[in-house]
This record gives structure tokens, sequence and C-alpha cells, in this order.
């Protein structure tokens, strides 16, 4: 056995080698790319998750109004803005309404309107409450009451609100924080 060498041997060998190879590299990527797919059908499950917008339960609300000091704020009873926050929003955090006929935008779940409360960096704006429209979009609203009160100290008190005036003003409100 110290003649020529058996190439056919060493290529049947190398073609088998390579072909093993090939196998375990193509069940690698195969698993790589399921992965992949988890990873990103996580991304996206996670994504969804963090748009949901934040609706907020009534007595959440009415406990989240009443610590922050809103309970006959300028003389409104909570059932004021209670019923304001449902009929502008649906007690929907993160509410953007369609733009208004100046082209004004609401924002959140008092609406809180662009043109005089705060700034989406469109159009003019009065900034009566020195913040960025996109601090009224998230689930975080005491920034939000923060500026309410400050409309609410403005002469047009509540009537700042249009669905205030049309569906909550001089009714019987007790409905609105009953059994909370
Ligand atoms: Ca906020």
């Amino acid at each position: 056995w110290f003649g020529k060498p058996s190439f056919a041997v060493t290529e049947v060998w190398v073609i088998k080698w390579s072909e093993g190879t090939q196998a375990k590299l193509h069940i690698t990527l195969q698993r790589a790319a399921a992965m992949k797919f988890q990873i990103l059908a996580a991304l996206f499950f996670l994504l969804l998750a963090v748009n949901e917008a934040k609706v907020y339960q009534k007595c959440e609300l009415v406990r989240i109004l009443r610590d922050e000091g809103l309970d006959d704020y300028y003389g409104y009873s909570l059932g004021n803005w209670i019923c304001m926050a449902y009929h502008e929003s649906r007690y929907n955090s993160r509410a953007v309404g369609r733009p208004n006929s100046d082209g004004s935008i609401d924002y959140g779940i008092f609406q809180i309107n662009s043109r005089w409360w705060c700034s989406n960096g469109k159009g003019r704006t009065a900034n009566g409450c020195r913040k960025s429209c996109s601090s009224f979009e998230n689930d975080d609203i005491r920034d939000d009451i923060e500026c309410a009160k400050r409309i609410v100290r403005d002469p047009n008190r509540m009537g700042a609100w249009v669905a205030w005036r049309k569906n909550c003003e001089g009714r019987n409100l007790a409905e609105w924080t009953a059994g909370c």
C-alpha cells in the first residue's frame, strides 16, 4: 500500500464531509431563521402592548383625580371632571383628536388643545401649560391634571371643554362617582 494514493476515496470522503457540514449548516440556518422569527414576533407583540392605549376604569380615575386634588377644584365636584373626561376621551389617556377647524389638535384624557395649552411644534400656540403636547399622550396623567387645573383657572372655567358644556354642565353628576 505504498502505491499511488487513492484519490477516489479521498474525494468521496471530502464530498461526504462537505455534505454533512452543509446539512448541519442548513439546520443551523433553519434554527436561526426560526429564532429570528420568534424574536421578531416577540418584538411585534411587545410594540403592540406598548402602543395599546391605557383606558382607565371609572373608579380608578376617580381615585387618581381625588388624590391629585381635583374634587371641588374651583368649585367643580369630581363628577364634573369624570363626566368631562368620559365625553372627551372615553378615559383614554392616549386619545389624540382629529384636527380642529383651526388646525389645532386635542391631546389625552382631557383632550388638551394645542392652540392654547400645549405645543406640538405645528402652528401657533399660547402654550398656557408650558408643555409639549406629547406629555399629554402618555399614561402618567399627573401633568394632564396640572394643566386641567390651569385651564379651569381661566375665565371660561370648565366651559373650555365643549364636551362638558354639552353633556355635563348643570346636570346631576352623582352617578359619575357612584360606587367608587
Ligand atoms: Ca401625561
